[in-house]
């Protein structure tokens, strides 16, 4: 269970959610392959579906009709500055094939992306008209905590608004990063309702000038749990099966021609889920990790992606076909949650093949920006130990009290931190 999980264990019982993830293993075996066909069978459009999406979502397969992934809005900088705003208010949204009522960015599930890059500034107004009090973690983001910054102790309280002013520094990596609600014991639940979304610090792909023009797709991963009235559950139980979506829509399909190469920019915004990421074997290649461009690109067939995690790969596929973007069961431990196998998406390889397709992987030019820390003399070593107790979960055996200083660290310092984690699940 993630960070959002441990500042909200109001909303959850630690105790229940062990004994029903126990019970939900003994009761999901892994799926046959008539299993995950039947998967796919379930999502395959409807006439009602048609209507509620409209014509325009629908690929160039009149035998096949099915919705085309759609990005989220989005809102790119100008002359230096992405100014946004994001309004959370209460109301009945479209998430895939269902309604919900939630309270949501803008009345969509998926809020809009934010692009800008290194050395800009960050104006984003948010408006509270929603059922909490909450504020805007800027995830993975190195950006000053100070004044109108990325700090989780300020609070927007409802009916006010407030207007985060942030300068992004020159040594921000380019890549994918997300927002979302950071408050205090209300923050899984915010996060579930769809107080989220999804940053890109543009120059993801400077180093590799073949790949300039590619397609790039966002893709977020997101999930909820409703109740009877509608609305997100109030008591999340972790391991119970979650409605998943991609960019607000249930398994849609990316339509890609043989030979070519996309670019899918993914980003696990959910508030607890494990994702297990493949193409049924197809292999694809990894040039960012949670904001962090790899040294060169690096050839995968599976990518494990927690909560809050983010991937930027490279796919192709040289023969036509319907490649399913799918995620496999998973367990994270003796003491963890256990999550279904779902297929999230497809790829429908069709069409002539590209003329001059690229190829993969690409060598790029020059450096890797990120500095090599492993030969850096550490001014500071700290151990942090992860562990749980039957009710809550620890850093060094001490439960989360935010008018407590747990480390003080000097701006500039060289540290080097040892993770232990003692628990018997993934953190
Ligand atoms: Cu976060």
């Amino acid at each position: 269970m993630k960070h959002l999980t441990a500042i909200a264990l109001a909303l959850t019982s630690t105790l229940a959610s062990t004994a029903w993830a126990q019970l939900y293993d003994k009761a999901t075996p892994a799926r046959t392959a008539q299993a995950e066909e039947n998967i796919a069978d379930d999502t395959t459009v409807t006439a009602k579906d048609k209507q509620m999406f409209g014509l325009s979502w629908f690929g160039s397969d009149p035998e096949n009709p099915r919705p085309l992934l759609q990005a989220p809005a989005e809102v790119r900088s100008e002359n230096g500055v992405c100014k946004a705003t994001v309004h959370i208010r209460k109301q009945v949204v479209q998430a895939g094939d269902q309604t919900l009522n939630t309270s949501c960015f803008n009345g969509r599930y998926t809020g809009p992306t934010l692009r800008f890059r290194a050395g800009d500034t960050l104006e984003l107004n948010v408006i509270n008209d929603g059922e909490y009090n909450t504020n805007i973690h800027f995830h993975g983001m190195q950006v000053s905590p100070d004044d109108y910054g990325d700090s989780v102790f300020t609070i927007i309280p409802m009916g006010h608004e407030y207007t985060y002013r942030i300068k992004i520094p020159e040594y921000q990596q380019p890549g994918i990063y997300w927002y979302h609600a950071h408050s205090h014991q209300t923050s899984q639940r915010q996060v579930m309702q769809g107080v989220t979304g999804t940053i890109i610090v543009e120059g993801a792909l400077d180093r590799y000038p073949a790949l300039k023009d590619v397609k790039e797709h966002i893709v977020v991963l997101h999930d909820y749990q409703k109740g009877l009235s509608g609305e997100v559950v109030l008591g999340i139980q972790i391991s119970w099966p979650t409605y998943r979506l991609v960019n607000d829509q249930k398994f849609p399909d990316i339509e890609i021609k043989p030979g070519e190469v996309q670019f899918l920019r993914i980003a696990n915004e959910s508030t607890n889920i494990y994702y297990n990421l493949d193409f049924g074997g197809e292999k694809f290649w990894v040039v960012g990790v949670d904001g962090n461009p790899t040294v060169q690109m690096t050839e995968a067939t599976r990518w494990a992606l927690g909560a809050g995690a983010r991937v930027e790969v490279m796919v192709r596929f040289d023969k036509p076909g319907r490649y399913k973007l799918h995620t496999s069961e998973i367990r994270t431990g003796p003491n963890g949650d256990g999550y279904s196998a779902e297929n999230l998406l497809t790829m429908v390889c069709m069409g002539d093949p590209v003329a001059n397709p690229i190829a993969l992987p690409q060598t790029p030019v020059g450096p890797c920006p990120l500095d090599d820390l492993s030969k850096v003399t550490p001014d500071v070593t700290r151990t942090i130990v992860f562990s749980e107790t039957a009710n809550d979960f620890r850093i060094n055996n001490r439960y989360f009290d935010g008018t407590r200083i747990d480390q003080l660290v000097r701006y500039g310092d060289n540290e080097k931190w040892i993770v232990r984690n003692s628990s018997d699940e993934l953190h």
